[in-house]
């Protein structure tokens, strides 16, 4: 697991490298995905207590060796030795040494997990936290931010969560189709999202950058290509960055024709962009130059990855539920023009 997330990180320090040429990207440090580097509280408590259960367990490997290596050194059979050697059977101290230590040890391991248990897996939000919606699909997120003083209640993103640092996040897990697993470890431990079942899940991120995560849960084809990023920026960069997102499309006479094909062509049907088209099955992409990867985080959101985005999704993200509409060269200059627009 380990691995698929060092690989996963790899990628996408590569993937900062690579300039983004539709929008310029903010510079942001990335966090290591990993559950012994931790920047949350209950990612803190999982770490410390991970290290205890291998601090005992590397205690016991020391004990059951030592005296293994110790007995097969001293009770060797010498050459001067005749027959067996003495037999016991039998043995009250040694047997109840042997039960009684194991069972407080079980019994001490028990105790830490249900008080690391009862903290990270809370039923009511922490004080002052933001409610965000998050919704699996077969291979992408929605994010739903939520709150009456917002335009219509509610704004709708995709893939990239955006949070303020230092604040408590309150996650409400849903799905759109199978299960999948909410994971940034340095953030939380791993809860599902499951079809008709709500779960919840808190995080604080304690320092400002980008996290990283992936599915969790085995969820089709694409469930290696269902990537998490959290960007955590101070309160008043997440405060501007959430009135750009309620901001209605940016409406450029210069792409008409890309906006019309966009309209004409079944994108409309699946894709959301605020005033223009209401399709709910894919991602919003209404401030779609807002991210700085598209296909969930799969590939960085530059002109020319777009475009071939658009000519071949399944080139990109084999099996991926979006198909190739077939559009001729021309028609890939305009579409991808106009989705340069939606900043
Ligand atoms: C059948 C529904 C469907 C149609 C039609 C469709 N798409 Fe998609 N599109 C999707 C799905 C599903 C995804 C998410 C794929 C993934 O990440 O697994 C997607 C992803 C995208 C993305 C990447 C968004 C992101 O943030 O990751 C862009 C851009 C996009 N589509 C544009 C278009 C355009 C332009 C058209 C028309 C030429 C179009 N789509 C037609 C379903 C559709
Ligand atoms: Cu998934």
């Amino acid at each position: 697991m380990l691995g698929v997330i060092a690989a996963c990180a790899l990628g996408t320090a590569a993937l900062a490298a690579d300039a983004v040429v539709c929008a310029p990207g903010t510079e942001m440090p990335v966090m290591n995905p990993a559950i012994f580097d931790t920047a949350s509280p209950p990612a803190h408590q999982i770490e410390s207590m991970a290290w205890l259960v291998m601090g005992i367990c590397a205690g016991i490997f020391v004990v059951v060796e030592g005296i293994l290596v110790y007995s097969i050194v001293k009770f060797r059979r010498r050459k001067a030795q005749q027959g067996d050697p003495v037999q016991l059977y039998g043995s009250n101290p040694i047997e109840l040494a042997w039960t009684v230590v194991p069972l407080l040890i079980v019994f001490t391991l028990g105790l830490v997990t249900i008080r690391v248990i009862r903290d990270v897996e809370r039923t009511e939000p922490p004080e002052g936290a933001m409610e965000v919606v998050a919704i699996g699909h077969q291979w992408w997120w929605e994010y739903r931010y939520v709150d009456a003083s917002l335009p219509g209640g509610q704004v709708v993103i995709a893939n990239e969560l955006h949070v303020p640092v230092n604040k408590p996040v309150w996650l409400r897990l849903e799905s759109a189709d199978v299960i999948h697993s909410w994971w940034v470890p340095a953030l939380s431990g791993k809860i599902d999202l499951v079809p008709n079942h709500t779960n919840h899940l808190w995080f604080v991120a304690e320092k400002q950058g980008l996290y990283l995560g992936q599915c969790a849960e085995y969820c089709g084809n694409q469930h290696a290509g269902m990537l998490l990023r959290v960007v955590a920026t101070p309160q008043e960069q997440f405060d501007a960055w959430l009135a750009s997102q309620t901001a209605p499309a940016v409406d450029d006479q210069g792409v008409a024709m890309g906006k019309s094909i966009f309209m004409e062509l079944a994108c409309s049907t699946c894709h959301t962009v605020q005033g223009v088209s209401d399709g709910a099955f894919a991602p919003d992409l209404t401030h779609l130059m807002s991210r700085q990867t598209i296909a969930s985080g799969v590939v960085p959101l530059t002109r020319d990855n777009l475009r071939a985005w658009l000519d071949d999704p399944q080139a990109l993200k084999p099996q991926c539920n979006m198909p190739s509409l077939k559009l001729s060269d021309n028609e890939l200059d305009a579409v991808t023009d106009y989705l340069c627009t939606l900043k």
